[in-house]
């Protein structure tokens, strides 16, 4: 990589200086350090003749970007790492800290700045290394079109959603849709007054929560600023004040691999980020690099969204309470003992350093960084947008592909945006991307047990499936139990993903469908997408007010659930055996899993896709008998559909008598509670068993609206529906308990108020519950090795959730292995 010089990218205004060393040679280019140092190159200038460090003086060309970026020399690979500082104050301006000698230092540079550039050789043996600068001219906006955007207010709306038609014409808009919400409304974010039209075009009702994100985004920095200043140390387990940059990720995830090397592993992942970074996750168990020891692994994730900070704060928190607990809480130290632990914090690094470095400005505009979601693809751009680097190029935070849309199950259904440059880009076909490659290929090598992916915001916790017409899994009581467990320590409400709205292409949807491995989103916090470290980080973390987890233990009590879950043999399957010592038992199974139905942009679809999925785990044996922590060996998308078997008959329809008269208009409620009630009773067993009720009213118009809203003996609304535009509301609950109930009538609007348009053929119809169906069953294929790798036994294994199957001696000799070698 040398030092570049006035090559034009071909973007519109987006020209590449040289930097201001104009007799460069290639030496320049090259930093050197005879030794290695164990230090942080991000914190301070070192001196020059400091061990392990090599510096260029550097002056910036331009106002705009500094791209700084090493390289390994020579095949020697090494760990270097780099800062870029500003010279005369001292302050880091970018830095990259990851585990090999590949780094890009990004960030916001003025012309004539002085700068530093900084190398630090951490570890191994690469004596040199390649450095390569390139500076990026903006324009004062920060565009790189040069067209002054002219900034918008971007607000907080509730999107009024009382019924699943609403969620998916809300969903099919196109835009930014958050995860805060309940079952007859979503928070949306409208970034200008396209979105403004947009949502008033549609007719949906909504009211607003944040009149300007803007001055919200400045706040929180604001006050973010102020809590590090005045805290020493937080309640989080490395005592972190504030929301750390990418290169503190990566420099604190070597150092606890440095400081306790037979319990944690830092690794990187398969896949380069688009722009070019490595991804870095850590392993943590005792006895850690003997993956091959047969126990359950539990995987945390965080940051699939760029802007979505608190998630990979979270996640690296845990890594540290696990860290922290082995040493010093002998319940920790028992349950990491019997687990493996695998956290990747920031999955999408490309658009995490985008939007952490990025200026706050929180006006969710197109060049409004800071709020990026996806990730850094352009392929899929049209080509007057490709060009032009990520942080800085026409089209904004707009390009690029949503990774938690783009893992294959049900991938290309509802849920996703078909459009290069919607929030939800699905992306050219499954796996398309990097990110969504490295976490499937982490979760296909190992027995990943248990998976929670972090994201902000809503204050849920979800389990698959995103889809409400894929039915909820066999697995349907067990992923609720644990799913409600967890919500009991962090407050959050505990429901099937597809409870809120569809989304197909999700992580855990993809992980749990296809290895059976019980997976969960977390939607930490209801205040933003990184609203105030100490609410969204610290209070949500150790369950302190005014997290919703106060006093109950917040997500590091759910994470330990998590946890105990994976310890627990009941949670998953278990293989026993025996082995001659230093052979090697692999599982393996390799299938097609289809895709949704392919949906166009014209609204039709194209058959689904066949993905081929192949996993692959491995237990090393130590000798003699041993227990190997899988999961079942039977896909869930292929095992069946959780359902129950009738007890009774339904209930027969309960008629809704309309009361006398007309209630009076009312656009407000329950703000007003001018609305007319009706009773009505739900049985239960043993007289009759309902799956689920519909109440059911119509009238004459269209153009008039009533509204109906359920409640029950609580006085809890239990289900809704407000759609305009229809003659008829059908609200329906599932598994009603028996007891009594109130339908609720709102009229909301009059075709002709002179002569009212009144509700009739009310009616509560019952259903029966939908027995369960039940699959297929699937094997692993089990295979022994000896020691000099030839194949000795081979075996196909069913196991069922919570079943421990003896496997035998499955390392003598068989007939089928010594067939299957011939082969
Ligand atoms: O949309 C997402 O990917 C997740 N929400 S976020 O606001 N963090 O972007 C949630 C995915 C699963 N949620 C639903 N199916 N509702
Ligand atoms: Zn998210």
């Amino acid at each position: 990589m040398a030092l570049r010089t006035g090559i034009a990218l071909g973007a519109a205004g987006l020209v590449v200086f040289g930097v201001t060393v104009p007799s460069a040679t290639a030496a320049d280019n090259v930093l050197r350090a005879d030794s290695s140092a164990n230090r942080a190159c991000h914190t301070a200038v070192q001196s020059r003749r400091a061990q392990g460090i090599d510096q260029r003086e550097v002056t910036s060309t331009v106002d705009g970007l500094i791209q700084a970026r090493l390289a390994p020399r020579d095949g020697a690979e090494g760990d270097w790492d780099l800062a870029v500082f500003d010279k005369a104050t001292g302050k880091v301006v970018a830095a990259a800290a990851a585990l090999r000698s590949r780094e890009l230092a990004e960030s916001f540079v003025k012309k004539g700045q002085q700068l530093v550039v900084q190398g630090c050789r951490y570890s191994g043996s690469a004596r040199s290394v390649n450095l390569g600068i390139d500076f990026l001219a903006l324009t004062p906006q920060g565009t790189p079109t040069g067209s002054p955007q002219q900034p918008q207010r971007a607000e907080v709306v509730r999107v009024e959603t009382p019924s699943r038609t609403d969620k998916s014409k809300l969903l099919s808009l196109g835009l930014d849709v958050t995860e805060k919400g309940d079952d007859t409304g979503v928070e949306v974010v409208l970034a200008d007054d396209a979105d403004r039209k947009t949502l008033r075009e549609s007719g949906l009702r909504s009211t607003t929560v944040d009149a300007d994100l803007s001055r919200t985004a400045r706040d929180d920095a604001a006050k973010d600023r102020e809590y590090a200043a005045k805290t020493q140390a937080s309640g989080l387990p490395s005592g972190r004040t504030s929301y750390r940059h990418l290169y503190e990720y990566e420099y604190e995830m070597k150092e606890l691999a440095r400081r306790n090397p037979k319990l944690v592993r830092a690794f990187t992942l398969n896949h380069a980020s688009v722009e070019g970074r490595d991804v870095t996750g850590l392993e943590i168990a005792t006895d850690v690099t003997n993956a091959a020891d047969g126990k359950p692994v539990n995987v945390t994730v965080g940051v699939h969204h760029a802007r979505e900070w608190p998630a990979s704060e979270h996640t690296i928190e845990w890594a540290y309470e696990l860290v922290n607990g082995y040493q010093r809480d002998p319940a920790i130290k028992g349950l990491v003992g019997k687990t493996r632990n695998i956290v990747v914090p920031v999955v999408n690094v490309d658009g995490f350093s985008i939007s952490r470095e990025a200026e706050p400005k929180g006006d969710f505009s197109r060049f409004d960084y800071e709020m990026k979601r996806k990730n850094c693809q352009t392929a899929d751009s049209p080509p007057q947008f490709r060009t032009g680097i990520c942080k800085a190029n026409p089209a904004g935070k707009d390009r690029g592909t949503d990774p938690n849309r783009n893992y294959a199950t049900f991938w290309g259904g509802n849920g996703a945006s078909t459009s290069w440059n919607g929030e939800t880009f699905r992306g050219a076909g499954p796996f398309s991307e990097p990110e969504t490659r490295n976490i499937r290929d982490l979760v296909s090598k190992r027995q990943v047990t248990n998976l929670i992916t972090l994201h902000t915001y809503g204050n849920l916790i979800l389990r698959p499936p995103g889809v409400a017409d894929t039915r909820a899994p066999l697995d349907e009581p067990v992923l609720k139990a644990l799913g409600d467990k967890m919500a009991s320590r962090n407050g959050y409400r505990s429901i099937p993903s597809w409870g809120l709205y569809d989304t197909t292409g999700t992580t855990e949807d993809w992980s749990f469908w296809t290895t059976g491995g019980l997976g969960y989103t977390f939607e930490i916090n209801t205040a933003g997408f990184h609203p105030a470290y100490q609410n969204a980080v610290v209070a949500e973390y150790t369950g302190t007010a005014p997290a919703a987890g106060a006093g109950k233990g917040g997500n590091r009590a759910a994470f330990l659930d998590m946890l105990g879950s994976a310890a627990d043999p009941a949670a998953h399957s278990t293989l026993i055996g025996s082995a001659p010592r230093g052979h090697q038992l692999k599982l393996h199974k390799t299938f097609q899993t289809p895709t949704s139905p392919v949906l166009q942009p014209d609204g039709s679809t194209k058959p689904p896709i066949y993905v081929t999925d192949t996993l692959d785990s491995t237990y090393s044996s130590t000798g003699g008998r041993f227990a190997w922590s899988v999961n079942p060996s039977t896909r869930p998308y292929v095992a069946g559909r959780y359902g129950r078997e009738p007890q009774g008959p339904k209930q027969t329809t309960v008629p809704l008598t309309n009361p006398v008269g007309v209630p009076a208009e009312n656009t407000d409620y329950p703000g007003s509670p001018v609305s007319e009630s009706i009773p009505f009773t739900v049985k239960g067993l043993p007289e009759v068993d309902n799956g689920r009720f519909d109440v059911v009213v119509q009238w004459t118009s269209p153009q008039t609206d009533w509204d109906l809203y359920v409640y029950n003996a609580a006085g809890e609304l239990v289900t809704s529906s407000a759609s305009g535009g229809t003659n008829s509301e059908k609200a329906t609950l599932f598994d009603p308990p028996p007891g009594n109930y109130t339908a609720v009538m709102v009229n909301y609007d009059q075709v002709d108020p002179a002569s009212p348009d009144d509700w009739a053929n009310g009616r509560v119809e019952f259903s029966s519950p939908v027995p369960p169906t039940y699959g297929t069953r699937e094997a692993y294929t089990l295979t022994c090795t000896n020691r000099n790798g030839k194949l000795v036994g081979i075996a196909d294994v069913f196991a069922d959730r919570g079943q421990t199957v003896d496997v035998g001696e499955v390392c003598t000799n068989s007939a089928r292995a010594n067939k299957e070698r011939r082969r």
